[in-house]
């Protein structure tokens, strides 16, 4: 099977390819000019079908899309559906940290709890004409400095928990995607389209 990743985000296709290669799964990235539409939602769910759709009507093939976010506790679920442009419009991953962390400069190290949460949708696929979904979650806090240059977005940030309390930007691909909310996501997807005929 073959799937399109809607995703203009290289370090989201990286780590898809990885997993799908693994899952026996094709994939393809975005033509670098496609248009794709904005992410109007108020929910991951919502953004991903976004995605997903403007993706077939371009394609017109079986296409996943990920809309994904970090979810901080202390500030009332910050910044969320709104973590690529957290620190405005076509804001800079570094950006985004810093103004993460400046935020959070008064919350104190138990109280900086925060998961990321990742909502894929399928569209697409023959045998299935309603978008389907699928989600992961993994918890963690998030550190006072960035550490570590793997990964992108919050990935520096970010201490998974079970860690040895590294970050993900201080982990190895292998790592990160053993325990991820997009892996554990994709795990999902792929159990449910084995099944698919
Ligand atoms: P596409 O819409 O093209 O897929 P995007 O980066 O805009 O790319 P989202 O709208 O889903 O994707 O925004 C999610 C943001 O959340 C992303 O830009 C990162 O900053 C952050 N994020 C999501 N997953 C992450 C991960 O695994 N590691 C670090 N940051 C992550």
């Amino acid at each position: 099977m073959k799937l399109i990743v809607a995703t203009h985000n290289p370090g989201k296709l990286q780590e898809f390819r990885r997993i799908l290669d693994l899952g026996g799964i094709d994939v393809e990235g975005l033509a670098s000019d496609a248009p794709m539409p904005e992410e109007v939602g108020t929910s991951l769910e919502e953004n991903a079908l976004i995605k997903a759709r403007g993706a077939f009507e371009i394609y017109r093939e079986a296409i996943v899309a990920d809309d994904s976010g970090l979810f901080v506790d202390s500030l009332g679920g910050q910044p969320g559906v709104l973590s690529a442009r957290y620190a405005g419009p076509g804001a800079t991953d570094g950006e985004n940290r810093s103004k993460l962390l400046s935020e959070m400069a008064l919350v104190a190290g138990e109280n900086r709890r925060a998961e990321f949460r990742c909502v894929l949708c399928v569209v697409g696929v023959e045998s299935h004409s309603t978008p389907e979904f699928y989600v992961g979650v993994v918890k963690g806090r998030i550190t006072e400095l960035p550490m570590g240059d793997a990964g992108f977005g919050y990935d520096p940030i970010f201490v998974p928990d079970g860690s040895d309390g590294r970050t993900f930007a201080q982990m190895s691909p292998q790592e990160k995607n053993a325990i991820s909310h997009r892996a554990r996501a994709l795990e999902v997807m792929l159990g449910e389209i084995s099944k698919w005929s």
